[in-house]
């Protein structure tokens, strides 16, 4: 737990390192192995972090058992990146108990405790989905949209669609979730294919699913990129090739990488210092005007 300055030794990993526990949702996504490595290559012990780092599958429960267990282990710092937005209000209600500070990473959550978190860092979502949108608006006015949307219920999947909807809602002729997955991308493409075959355009939540949607589309005989646009977010490296192939036509940038900032607020936070609430991550948009020397240059 947070400690006052008698209390620097006390519950810090002994040598005065700061303890945090990680609940990371998954490794469903290149995005998310991306974010890991970050995360993992900023709260090193040489920096003053002992790291205990969990992967939940993508499962909320195993995220609610990783976090009753660093109440256990009492922390100095809970750090997690929700996989979805609601069904944590017994858990954080339960850390707040145990005076152990909160540091919301990536999604977000949508809960009835009070004060659940002392801050946030991650992309704004909304905004990801209002730069597809406009670009949408602007080159595929006519275009008729499958949205394959993200795990159902997740801050970015429910943030993406509003902003994205808001814009070129009315061209939206289906939707359905892929889980932030390659594979499952790809079979719920199969799907719409069947459902909707005169759909010209595909909005994907992200870049995993949208390189899944490529295979389907592949696999019916169609061109990805000409006879159905692809429209994506996230831009890790996988995507950004698609773009060079042009089977993606436009993606806009989600930055995982965001440790450096992240071990910062963890530090502030621990000593009691003033933070943010709220640090929204820089990103970027990118059309079939990148390079393939830039796609080569990206850290993921
Ligand atoms: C966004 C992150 C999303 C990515 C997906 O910040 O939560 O989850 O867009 C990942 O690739 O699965």
């Amino acid at each position: 737990s947070s400690t006052g300055d008698e209390g620097a030794q006390a519950g810090s990993g002994g040598d005065g390192a700061i303890t945090v526990g990680y609940s990371q949702l998954g490794a469903e996504s290149g995005w998310r192995t991306a974010n890991t490595e970050s995360v993992k290559q900023n709260l090193t012990a040489d920096k003053g972090f002992k790291l205990t780092f969990v992967d939940a599958q993508q499962k909320q429960e195993n995220q609610i058992k990783a976090l009753r267990d660093f109440v256990a282990q009492d922390v100095d710092v809970i750090a997690f990146s929700p996989v979805v937005e609601t069904g944590w209000d017994d858990v954080l209600q339960e850390i707040k108990d145990a005076g152990i500070p909160v540091v919301l990473v990536d999604r977000t959550v949508d809960t009835k405790v009070s004060d659940p978190f002392v801050t946030h860092i991650g992309s704004d979502f909304k905004a990801e989905g209002t730069k597809a949108g406009d670009w949408v608006k602007q080159n595929a006015p006519d275009a008729k949209i499958f949205e394959l949307q993200g795990t159902l219920g997740s801050g970015a999947q429910v943030d993406r669609e509003e902003g994205f909807d808001a814009v070129v809602g009315s061209q939206v002729i289906g939707k359905a979730s892929g889980n932030f997955t390659r594979a499952e991308g790809r079979t719920a493409t199969e799907a719409a294919l069947q459902a909707y075959p005169d759909m010209t355009m595909i909005f994907t939540h992200n870049d995993d699913m949208g390189l899944g949607a490529v295979e389907a589309i592949e696999a019916a005989g169609k061109k990805p990129g000409t006879d159905i646009q692809i429209v994506s977010v996230d831009a890790v490296r996988d995507g950004l090739q698609a773009l060079v192939d042009k089977k993606f036509n436009y993606v806009v940038e989600c930055n995982p990488a965001f440790g450096d900032q992240l071990a910062e607020l963890i530090k502030k936070v621990h000593a009691g210092e003033d933070v943010p609430k709220e640090t929204v991550v820089e990103e970027t948009t990118f059309d079939q005007t990148i390079t393939q020397a830039q796609v080569d240059a990206r850290p993921y």
